[in-house]
């Protein structure tokens, strides 16, 4: 390995005082600190080849990704339809973990193990990217003993692995990686990889601080790392912006002047990452844990845990300005614990996924994070859902977690939840609906609506709410309404709206 510059010095020592703690509404605007980094502080590695990963010779037996006996954790998964591909910890043993991927093209009816990464030691926290159509990058935590950070890349059937030993130069304990990837450059250049590390580089001693990972622009197989100096962090998540070339990581870092857990926003260009970059804290007087990002068209949004409210609830932190200036949402707060979110973009809207009390649960957004749907569940045994930092992933479509069904530890994937409904009805002594769930998930709590126009004397407005409706179930409503002539009956219920017209005489309908 080959140390290529050691441009340091230095990022002043920013956090200025933090002005005011009392910020308590949900759209007032936040203005955060920004810290412009004028000075470098990178360093490049040459990549190493490591060993190529065991091939799977069951590839195409069904699994469900994963139901060994051994547990199996920390999900990630990436792809569109039909091609969807999973990676996840198997936990062979004491002392050996190992990262394996499976693959469906069905759509994720079916999932094959592909490959694993069987190296020594306790390889953890795997995280996938779409790089391009077929091309997928991916990297995971290498064992905490060495200071590696793992590039995957796999393309069809094929893949290589990379690392870059970073041990040498000072660092240790580097944590949960997330990649983002971006087909805009060179063919080598993946996009960016976040995670929080140690070191003692020589004059600098920095414990848990925030680092971004990517590839050099002109030299293939030179990865830079660049680090910001903010002790304390926990976490890391990274999304790029694929229409303005920006690179957007976040991290949860203990903020001394708030006495609290706050996030940090590192911005930095794809383009020229060595000459745009900026840093973002957005300040609250509460904790906020366990970021996950998404950023679009200069729109960014952080999903992350927040205990302004005693216990653990999901918020959205959301700026349309590229984080000039921030707004705050509730995507749930209940008396419960909603915790690890997750956020993709998913069509048009924003998809945010949690855990509460052992279920996994999905909120919209279609406003870029302003206001939050109805959470919808997920996952068709209730309880099922391991509780713990990484048990979800999702990509646009589909959504991978830990689940304890099967009395350990293993791997599920299901669609993003839909919820829609058909209608029909049927005359006769009164007015008989019919409502079909024909989306992807239980409806739970929904509440209907019929109103009648015309000359209609009784139950003109009817409603109520149908508890639970699972997909391809119907229910049906009966309501007798008096009137005299033509009708219009509009029938609502979630966002689906229908109208039936009709005759009406007395209780007799007739359509
Ligand atoms: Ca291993
Ligand atoms: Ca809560
Ligand atoms: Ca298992």
């Amino acid at each position: 390995m080959r140390k290529c510059l050691v441009a340091v010095m230095m990022l002043v020592l920013v956090m200025a005082t933090v002005s005011s703690m009392n910020i308590k509404s949900d759209n007032e605007v936040i203005i955060p600190i920004i810290h412009h980094i004028e000075e470098q502080h990178e360093i490049c590695a040459k990549g190493i080849k490591a060993t190529p990963p065991i091939t799977k010779s069951n590839f195409f037996n069904d699994v469900e990704i994963a139901t060994s006996p051994y547990d199996e954790v920390h999900p990630s998964v990436a792809g569109a339809p039909p091609f969807y591909i999973a990676a996840y910890t198997c936990a062979m043993a004491d002392n050996d973990k190992d990262i394996c991927v499976a693959v469906s093209m069905d759509n994720g009816s079916t999932f094959g193990n592909l490959i694993t990464f069987d190296y020594d030691g306790e390889q953890d926290y795997p995280s996938l990217d779409c790089w391009e159509e077929n091309i997928f990058y991916g990297t995971f935590r290498a064992d905490p003993s060495k200071a590696y950070v793992y590039l995957v890349k796999m393309s069809g059937l094929h893949s290589e692995v990379t690392y870059w030993n970073w041990g040498p130069l000072g660092w240790y304990d580097i944590k949960e990686p997330e990649i983002a990837c971006h087909n805009s450059k060179n063919p080598w250049e993946y996009g960016v990889i976040a995670f929080v590390a140690s070191t003692t580089y020589p004059g600098q001693r920095w414990d848990n601080i925030p680092h971004m990972m990517f590839a050099d622009p002109v030299e293939p197989n030179t990865a830079w790392i660049s680090w910001a100096y903010y002790s304390g962090a926990l976490h890391a998540t990274a999304d790029i912006d694929k229409t303005f070339n920006m690179m957007y990581c976040a991290y949860d870092w203990y903020n001394t002047n708030t006495g609290k857990y706050n996030i940090i926003v590192w911005k930095r260009s794809f383009t020229d990452p060595f000459t745009y970059e900026y840093i973002y804290l957005i300040p609250r007087y509460y904790n906020a844990i366990c970021p996950s990002i998404v950023a679009e068209g200069n729109k960014i949004a952080i999903v992350c845990q927040s205990d302004e409210n005693g216990n653990q609830d999901i918020i959205c932190l959301y700026s349309a300005n590229g984080g000039a200036t921030w707004k705050k949402s509730f995507v749930v707060y209940t008396q419960d614990n909603e915790m690890y979110p997750k956020i993709v973009m998913h069509n048009e809207k924003l998809a945010c996924f949690f855990v509460s009390n052992g279920n996994l649960y999905c909120s919209y957004s279609d406003d870029w994070g302003e206001t939050w749907g109805e959470p919808l569940i997920v996952n068709d045994v209730a309880g099922s859902v391991s509780m713990e930092y990484r048990t979800i992933d999702a990509c646009e479509n589909g959504i991978v977690w830990t689940d304890l069904r099967n009395g350990n530890k293993d791997i599920y994937f299901d669609v993003h939840p839909e919820i829609s409904f058909n209608i029909s009805a049927e005359g006769g002594f009164g007015l008989t609906i019919t409502i079909t769930n024909s989306g992807t998930t239980i409806a739970e709590d929904q509440q209907w609506n019929i109103s009648l126009s015309g000359l209609v004397f009784f139950n003109k407005e009817s409603g109520g709410v149908i508890d639970e409706l699972k997909p391809g179930e119907s229910t049906t409503i009966k309501i007798i309404p008096i009137g005299i002539g033509p009708f219009d009956a509009k029938i609502k219920i979630y966002e689906t709206e229908a109208t039936i017209s009709g005759f009406i005489i007395g209780p007799i309908v007739l359509l």
